[in-house]
């Protein structure tokens, strides 16, 4: 993927929630992809192997609507299941090191929540950036405090490589992300702790203005 491929990619991009009971990541693929979701992320903070196959799963539906399947933390299990990349964490193995797993084609993302993080981060092995939380967010136990829209420009104004807003983001206020310069917007509860995701998941593909892929 060129980079210009990539930026287009985070426009709306999906990343599955480990604790929805009744609610599998399977099932929250297919919902995203459905409704247009142009990145998918596998989040699993109590992976184990008895997922790899549902893993496997989810890539193939990704593969087979040309949405981009990156894996979350784990790079070993991004290149077992031939993901087309790996997201890391400040406290993660490093962009160096992950690419050097996942390979020169794959696409590298890594978490970057302050001005001091951006400036630490070797952001030439990197494709993107994912910061936040841009608003505050009830998913991540240990996220930092919100940095609002002009922490998210801030960042976005010094970052070489193109930014994906992440943190209490869904339909009402995507947009606003996008006018402080996101490329994209990263989403889990708005869709998965929706009573109605399919409905959750349409209005978030309105908003990032990407088409439906209802009917694959
Ligand atoms: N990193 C920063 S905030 C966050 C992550 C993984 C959680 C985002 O989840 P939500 O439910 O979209 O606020
Ligand atoms: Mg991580």
């Amino acid at each position: 993927m060129t980079p210009d491929d990539i930026r287009d990619a985070l426009r709306f991009y999906f990343i599955t929630d480990d604790g929805v009971d009744g609610f599998p990541a399977l099932d929250q693929v297919r919902v995203a992809i459905e409704a247009g979701a142009t990145m998918v992320q596998y989040r699993n903070k109590s992976f184990s192997l008895d997922a790899f196959e549902a893993v496997e799963a989810i890539g193939r539906i990704c593969r087979e609507n040309r949405v981009p399947f990156i894996v979350n933390d784990n790079v070993l299990l991004a290149r077992a299941v031939g993901a087309d990349g790996v997201h890391v964490g400040q406290g993660d193995a490093s962009p160096r090191l992950a690419r050097r797993v996942v390979g020169p084609k794959a696409i590298v993302g890594v978490s970057v929540s302050t001005m001091a993080e951006l400036e630490r981060t070797d952001l030439a092995f990197c494709d993107y950036i994912g910061t936040g939380p841009t608003f505050p967010t009830g998913t991540k136990a240990d996220a930092k405090a919100a940095h609002g829209l002009s922490g998210l420009r801030d960042i976005v104004n010094r970052s070489p490589v193109p930014a994906v807003a992440i943190g209490g983001i869904g339909p009402a206020n995507a947009l606003d992300c996008f006018a402080h310069g996101a490329a994209g917007v990263a989403v889990i509860s708005c869709i998965t702790r929706s009573n109605d995701p399919v409905e959750a998941a349409a209005a978030m593909a309105a908003a990032c203005g990407v088409p439906a892929r209802q009917g694959w």
